[in-house]
């Protein structure tokens, strides 16, 4: 994969991140993600690569665009599998809170886990608590393993989790063993990346969320040093049969780092819509518009935090208005 696409993707989600961030506070997620969604597929005809859409908006039949099977970039160079969420948290747009995103993650054709449309129970953390936690052990051993890696006691261990009803016992498990807990509204993808920088305060993600996001997570996790393991949910069986179909015929597999993305190269890149505890959102102020960005690739362990200030009246196109 040539590494000058690490750019070329930061390309991608700022202008999503640009177009969606119009709708911020406006209480209409389907516009936002639309306005995301179409951006970024606009942005993808200039680059030059051989993609395929592995994670994204849907089924053929039912997105229009970045829909699974799409073919994306000039049809020129490195062949990919191709994952993006346009828009991590429509609702957290619609609403105008924290750390909504704009997602890609790439890598080499075949690499990236073809995750179902459907839940998945996932924990994450940061390089010091890999190798450490174990998706199968309990709560309270996965938070004793973190704070002992992390030489803190678990009263200052952050857990962060969906708030969700689903959780409820989950959360009454972290608080029983002494540690606190962030709930979010939406938002996983960013919540376990956060479990990578410490600046964030936050230590593991626990939870169940969307499946397509832990294989996002998991690449920028892979590119961050940090670790990820997850176990599909199926909701019934309909959703149990589309398991087997895939091949998964073991519904208690955790799905470890390098099934989520295999070898050891891939790119992530994610800009901030709203603001969150890593990445600024879009401002927009007259006729310019700021982002910030993290992209980093897993190869060379490189992560760049790219700040990017916008003309919208040389360049129109970058946001869609409402
Ligand atoms: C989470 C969250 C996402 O979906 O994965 C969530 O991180 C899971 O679905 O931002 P439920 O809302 O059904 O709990 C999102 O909210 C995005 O759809």
């Amino acid at each position: 994969m040539e590494r000058s696409l690490t750019m070329e993707l930061v390309r991608v989600t700022e202008a999503a991140a640009l177009s969606s961030a119009r709708w911020m506070g406006r209480g209409l997620r389907n516009e936002a993600d639309d306005a995301a969604t179409s951006a970024m597929r606009t942005v993808f005809d200039t680059i030059p690569m051989q993609g395929v859409v592995v994670i994204g908006e849907g089924e053929m039949d039912e997105a229009p665009m970045l829909y699974i099977g799409e073919k994306l970039g000039t049809g020129v160079g490195p062949a990919v599998d191709v994952a993006v969420d346009p828009l991590e948290g429509t609702n957290i747009v619609a609403q105008g809170t924290w750390n909504a995103l704009a997602v890609i993650a790439i890598a080499d054709k075949g690499n990236l886990l073809h995750a179902p449309d459907m839940y998945m129970e996932k924990i994450a953390v940061g390089t010091e608590a890999v190798g450490k936690v174990d998706i199968n052990a309990s709560t309270y051993e996965n938070l004793q393993a973190v704070a002992d890696a992390k030489k803190k006691d678990i009263e200052d261990v952050v857990a962060i989790v969906l708030d969700r009803p689903r959780h409820q016992q989950l959360i009454q498990e972290i608080r029983q063993a002494g540690a606190r807990i962030k709930l979010i509204p939406d938002g996983d993808v960013a919540a376990a990346i956060n479990t990578a920088f410490d600046e964030t305060g936050v230590d593991i993600l626990f939870g169940i969320g969307g499946a397509p996001e832990g294989v996002l997570a998991a690449v920028a996790l892979k590119c961050l040093g940090g670790e990820i393991q997850g176990k599909l949910v199926p909701k019934d069986e309909a959703e149990r049969a589309r398991c087997e179909k895939m091949g998964i015929k073991d519904l208690d597999r955790v799905f470890y780092m390098e099934d989520f993305c295999k070898g050891d190269d891939a790119i992530f890149a994610a800009t901030g819509v709203t603001d969150g505890e890593l990445l600024k959102g879009v401002q927009f102020k007259g006729t310019r518009a700021t982002t910030q960005t993290v992209v980093m690739r897993a190869k060379s362990g490189t992560v760049r935090f790219i700040d990017g200030e916008h003309s919208l009246k040389k360049k129109p196109n970058l946001v869609m208005e409402p």
